[in-house]
C-alpha cells in the first residue's frame, strides 16, 4: 500500500516514511510529482492550510491524499512564527536562516530586561516556552470528505543549537522530559512524543474506529 503525502519538505517525508513503514506502507511525496503546481498556503490556521494542500493534490491526482501543516509557536513572541514557520526569515528561507532569525528575535527581548528563566549545565539558556503544532488532513476526492487531527508538544527554545537529527527548529527545541533537544532524539523517540507523531496516532485511531 502507498500513502500520498502532499509535502515538499524532506524532513516531513522522512518522518512519515518511518511511521508508515511500521504499518507496511510506502510513502510518496511531491518529490515524486514535481509537475503539480504549488499550493498557496494563505490560511489563518494550520488546519486550514492542511485541508487546502490535501484537497489541491487529491483533486489533481484523483486519489486520497494526506497533508501536514505544522509550525512552532513561541510564547515570548506571542505565538510567532506560527503558520509562518517555514518562511520566517523570508522567501528563500532555510532551516538555518529560520533558526538564526528565531534567536535574533528572542535576543532582542533581553534589551527590555525580561528575565530568562533557566540555564542548562553547559551554559545554554532557555529563552522561552514554546510548542510545536501539527495539523493533518486526509482528503478523499471520491466523496469530498476530510479526516483531520492535530498534535502538540511543549518545550523550551534554547540559546544554542544541539543535535543532528530531525529538521527545522528541532536543534533549538529543548525537552525537559528527555533532557535533550528534539534533534537529539532517535526517530522512534521523536515519533512517540512529537506533534506529528501524536497527530498521526490520533488520525489513525479515528480512521480505525470509523471502519
Ligand atoms: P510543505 O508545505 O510542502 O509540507 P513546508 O516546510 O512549507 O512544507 P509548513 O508550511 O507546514 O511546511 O511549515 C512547517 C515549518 O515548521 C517547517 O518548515 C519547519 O520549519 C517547522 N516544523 C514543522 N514541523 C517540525 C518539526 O517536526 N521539527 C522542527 N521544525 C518543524
Amino acid at each position: 500500500d502507498t500513502v500520498v503525502v502532499a509535502t515538499k519538505n524532506a524532513g516531513k517525508v522522512r518522518e512519515f516514511a518511518h511511521a508508515f513503514a511500521k504499518l507496511g506502507m510506502d510513502v510518496v511525496s511531491m518529490f515524486d510529482y514535481p509537475n503539480l503546481p504549488d499550493v498557496e498556503e494563505d490560511g489563518l490556521t494550520f488546519a486550514e492550510n492542511a485541508r487546502k494542500k490535501a484537497k489541491a493534490v487529491g483533486d489533481a491526482l484523483g486519489q486520497p491524499v494526506l497533508a501536514d501543516d505544522s509550525g512552532l509557536e513561541v510564547v515570548r513572541l506571542q505565538g510567532e512564527p506560527g503558520v509562518y514557520s517555514a518562511r520566517y526569515s523570508g522567501e528563500s528561507a532555510t532551516d538555518a536562516s529560520n533558526n538564526a532569525k528565531l534567536l535574533e528575535e528572542l535576543k532582542k527581548l533581553d534589551a527590555g530586561g525580561v528575565e530568562r528563566f533557566q540555564t542548562l549545565e553547559d551554559g545554554t539558556e532557555l529563552l522561552s516556552e514554546a510548542r510545536f503544532v501539527c495539523a493533518l488532513a486526509l482528503y478523499d476526492p471520491k466523496d469530498g470528505t476530510f479526516a483531520e487531527a492535530e498534535g502538540y508538544v511543549a518545550g523550551d527554545i534554547m540559546s544554542k543549537p544541539r543535535g543532528e537529527g530531525g529538521f527545522g527548529y528541532d536543534p533549538l527545541f529543548w525537552l525537559v522530559s528527555h533532557h535533550r533537544s528534539m534533534a537529539e532524539l532517535t526517530k522512534d523517540e521523536k515519533q512517540a512524543i512529537s506533534h506529528r507523531g501524536r497527530a498521526l496516532a490520533r488520525l489513525l485511531e479515528q480512521l480505525k474506529s470509523a471502519e
